[in-house]
Order: structure tokens, then C-alpha cells, then sequence
């Protein structure tokens, strides 16, 4: 067993040397950030001891539960034999070779060609300069103009920030958007007015299409978005939204990025959130349960016809990362796929998890605070709201989701919160027993919120 400093000494030298992503280090100084110490199946424990039901998958990523042997064993094993080499130079190494073969297998029939790298970001970063090199190889090099949608979270890399539409980030200076526009997201409960969930997807789908022809479809080169919207809240489109975009992009020949960081792999109930809406993209980013977040990895799927082009007409595409298909996690993505794939767990979200958490979490929309409870495969969210009828938020100033937050890790569950929404995405490995559990602890965290609202006054 690993030995540890005490809490409060972790606690001591974390807020004296560590910078934390997304995160107000004066405000988590205050407080002492917790320490998780170590994790099996779908559970966390803290360095108190305390064991906490993972709802969120480290972060969108541990598909296949924590404390599988299978990857560890894989990566050490690796790590003994090859631990480091690159893929620059015209060399290759065996999990590399193999990795891409197997996401040939796993993907949709359009995508052969696999570009890697470390993250998602790096992933997004990358699909940027390949759509312009692709336009430029065309010679159509105007068409450099990235069309993505508002409140989307596609990285923190300068590209992958300029193009999400994440306004704080924006807020912060130094981000090129000159080239990138957004388009309306499809969340119906903040914009969808008086229509209906499928009139409103199918208006905000029609908005995109016509941003495009505003800025004139000879520029645009590429529209980015994932098949559900992950960090912005999740925000599953009505079903109407996919199709008719999908056919609008097509017809105007405008390149669709899926961005799968959240929805690939099993996520949706299939193995990429494209196959649940029906499109068929021309770059999937990939990353988190590319290798269950076990070793850090992205790619980039890059369909035929883009590669065709790219290998035919292209010279050198001068882009590359030093980790680019690294041998250990090249390794984890191996065994963690083949998980996936072995214990049938994207069936499984589909047919039998999915399903049955499905119907738990649309019951918590009785609770007098949740607006709408939503989820697709697995992956969903909590509307908070002090009117249900009238779709009505909290007052400026309450941190309604931060307060639930809170609630939620100390009734021993992990859930998200996005503003005003609460939002799960727990591994795939996830039991029925787990998944009850799941649901009596954001009850529990439902109820305190309430309690603590009205005790202030708020509702
Ligand atoms: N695309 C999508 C859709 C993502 O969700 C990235 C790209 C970037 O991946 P990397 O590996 O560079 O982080 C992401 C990342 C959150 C949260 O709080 C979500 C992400 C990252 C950090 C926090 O929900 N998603």
C-alpha cells in the first residue's frame, strides 16, 4: 500500500507549489483541495478514507472502471520492452501499428487513417491545420473559416480555445477568433422559447446553415461540434437537429469535425455519438476513453477521402508531436479497447445500464428543483430551476450548481456542475446496484440544496 503525508500536509504543499487547471487558486487555497488517493471499479476514495462513487469518470474518461490489471500489466510490460520511441522519421513500433489497425476495425467505415498525439486538444489543434491544408491542397485556400457553436468546449491549446465557444476563455486576451464564427447550440430549455423540442432543433440547425451562407459557403472550410455538447452542460439535441444539419453541411460541402472527446466509445450507446445522430464526418477527435484516462492520449480519425488527398497531392504535412502514438499508451488504448469491446460495453450501455439509469434519472424531474432530467446512453443532466413551467434559473449571485456540487461529494457521489446544471457521466462498467446508489445520493444532494435555498430566502 502507498504511503501518504497526512491531509493536511498534502494540502500544505499542493497550495504552495501547484497551479490547478480551471481553477481560482486563491479560493482553493482558502479551502484545501481534496486529495484523492486511490480508485477501483466506479469508486474514489480520499485520503480521509471516504469512499465516493464516481459519477464522472475521472473526468469523462475511465470508460472501462479504475484498477484494471489488464492495462497496467499491458503498459508495464511495454514499458520494459520499449518505454519511448518516435513515430517521426519514418519509423513505426508494434502498439502503434496494432492500435491503428484496431481503430480502423472500431470506427465507422469512412476512417483508415489515424494521426496521434496526447490529448484532445492537441487533437482539435491538429484537425485545424490538416482542414486548411486540405482546402489549400484543393486550391481552395480561402476557405479557412471554422464555424463552431456557442458554449462549446473543444480545448484549452490556443486553436482549440479560439474556436470553442466557452466565453470566459474568450474573456482572456491573447486568443486569435478571427477565423472562427459561432452558431447557436441547441439547448432547448434556455432557447427554445415556445416551440417545441423538434421545432427548436430543427431551427437552431437551420440558424447554423444560414450563419454559413452569411459568411459564404466558399469560405467555410469545417463545422465543428460534438454529437452531444459534454462540458457545456450536455446538452442532448432534440432529435430532430443532427439530421437536418447533417444534410444542410453536406449539400454545401462544408467539411463536419465530430468532436468524440466526450461521446466516443461506448459513451452514447454506440462506439462514436455519430452513429447515435447519423452523420458521417470527415475528422473524429478522439482522446479521455481512448485509453480510460489510464495514460494520457489523443487522435485525430481522418476520413478517406481528406486522407486521399492529403497523401496524393500533399508534400510533408510539417505537424507533430514528440509523444504522437507513444508506445505505453499506444499500449493502454490496445487493452482498454479491447475491453470495451470484449465485455460488450457499448452493447451494454445501449441495452442494459443505459436504459435502466435512464428511467431512474428522468424520475428525479419530481424534484421540486430539477427542471429536466436528460440522458443519452450514458451521459445526462440536471436542470436546476426555481420555476419548471416557466423555465425560469436562480437569481444572479446564487451558485445554485456549486452548491449542489458540494452536497453531492459529501453524500459520496462525484456529479458535475455546469451553471445551473448537474451533469454525470459515470465508467460504462457501472452496476445496477451502483447506478441505485447513484440515484438515492443526488437525491440526497437534490433535497440539502432545497433545504439550504430555503433556508436563505432564495426559494
Ligand atoms: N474536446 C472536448 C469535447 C472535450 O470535452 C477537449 C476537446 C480537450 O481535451 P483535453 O484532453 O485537451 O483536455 C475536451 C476536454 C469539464 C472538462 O470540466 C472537460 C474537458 C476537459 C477539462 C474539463 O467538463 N474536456
Amino acid at each position: 500500500m502507498t504511503r501518504h503525508n497526512s491531509t493536511a500536509a498534502l494540502r500544505a504543499l499542493d497550495a504552495a507549489h501547484h497551479l490547478h487547471p480551471f481553477t481560482n487558486t486563491r479560493e482553493l487555497n482558502a479551502k484545501g483541495a481534496r486529495v484523492i488517493t486511490t480508485a477501483d471499479g466506479v469508486w474514489l476514495t480520499d485520503s480521509e478514507g471516504n469512499r465516493i462513487l464516481d459519477g464522472m469518470a475521472g473526468l469523462w474518461c475511465t470508460a472501462v472502471g479504475y484498477g484494471r490489471d489488464e492495462i497496467v500489466d499491458a503498459v508495464a510490460a511495454q514499458m520494459r520492452e520499449l518505454p519511448f520511441y518516435n513515430v517521426f522519421f519514418q519509423t513505426t513500433h508494434p502498439p502503434v501499428v496494432e492500435l491503428s489497425g484496431l481503430l480502423a476495425e472500431l470506427t465507422p467505415p469512412q476512417f483508415n487513417r489515424f494521426f496521434y498525439c496526447s490529448s484532445g486538444s492537441e487533437a482539435n489543434d491538429t484537425i485545424f491545420r490538416l482542414v486548411t491544408y486540405y482546402w489549400q491542397l484543393l486550391d481552395q485556400p480561402q476557405r479557412n473559416v471554422i464555424v463552431s457553436r456557442r458554449g462549446a468546449y473543444h480545448g484549452s491549446t490556443v486553436a482549440a480555445a479560439a474556436v470553442g465557444g466557452f466565453d470566459p476563455m474568450h474573456a482572456q486576451p491573447g486568443l486569435p477568433v478571427g477565423n472562427v464564427f459561432h452558431a447557436p447550440r441547441p439547448g432547448w430549455w434556455s432557447a427554445g422559447g415556445d416551440l417545441s423540442p423538434e421545432e427548436f432543433g430543427r431551427k437552431t440547425a437551420r440558424e447554423t446553415l444560414a450563419l454559413i451562407d452569411g459568411i459564404g459557403v466558399n469560405r467555410v472550410a469545417a463545422f465543428i461540434a460534438e454529437p452531444i455538447m459534454g462540458a457545456g452542460g450536455v446538452i442532448i439535441p432534440p432529435e430532430s437537429y443532427w439530421p437536418e444539419l447533417w444534410a444542410g453541411l453536406k449539400e454545401r460541402g462544408v467539411l463536419l469535425i465530430s468532436d468524440e472527446v466526450i461521446c466516443g466509445f461506448g459513451r452514447t450507446g454506440n462506439w462514436f455519438g455519430c452513429e447515435t445522430y447519423g452523420t458521417e464526418p470527415d475528422f473524429m477527435t478522439m482522446a479521455k476513453a481512448l485509453t480510460s484516462g489510464y495514460v494520457p492520449m489523443g487522435a485525430v480519425a481522418v476520413s478517406d477521402r481528406i486522407a486521399d488527398v492529403l497523401i496524393e497531392k500533399g508534400d510533408e504535412f510539417t505537424h507533430g508531436y514528440t509523444y504522437a502514438g507513444h508506445p505505453a499508451a499506444a499500449a493502454a488504448a490496445l487493452v482498454n479497447l479491447r475491453i470495451l469491446r470484449d465485455e460488450k460495453l457499448v452493447e451494454r450501455v445501449a441495452e442494459d445500464i443505459g436504459p435502466y439509469l435512464q428511467e431512474k434519472w428522468r424520475g428525479l424531474a419530481d424534484h421540486p428543483l430539477v427542471g429536466e432530467a436528460v440522458m443519452k446512453g450514458l451521459v445526462g443532466a440536471l436542470q436546476l430551476c426555481t420555476d419548471k413551467t416557466a423555465r425560469r434559473g436562480f437569481p444572479e449571485g446564487v451558485e445554485v450548481g456549486l452548491i449542489c456540487r458540494e452536497h453531492s461529494f459529501n453524500a459520496g457521489l462525484v456529479m458535475r456542475a455546469v451553471g445551473e446544471r448537474m451533469v454525470v457521466a459515470p465508467p460504462l462498467v457501472l452496476s445496477r446496484e451502483e447506478a441505485d446508489l447513484l440515484i438515492a445520493r443526488a437525491t440526497q444532494a437534490l433535497d440539502r440544496t432545497e433545504a439550504d435555498l430555503r433556508k436563505t430566502g432564495v426559494i
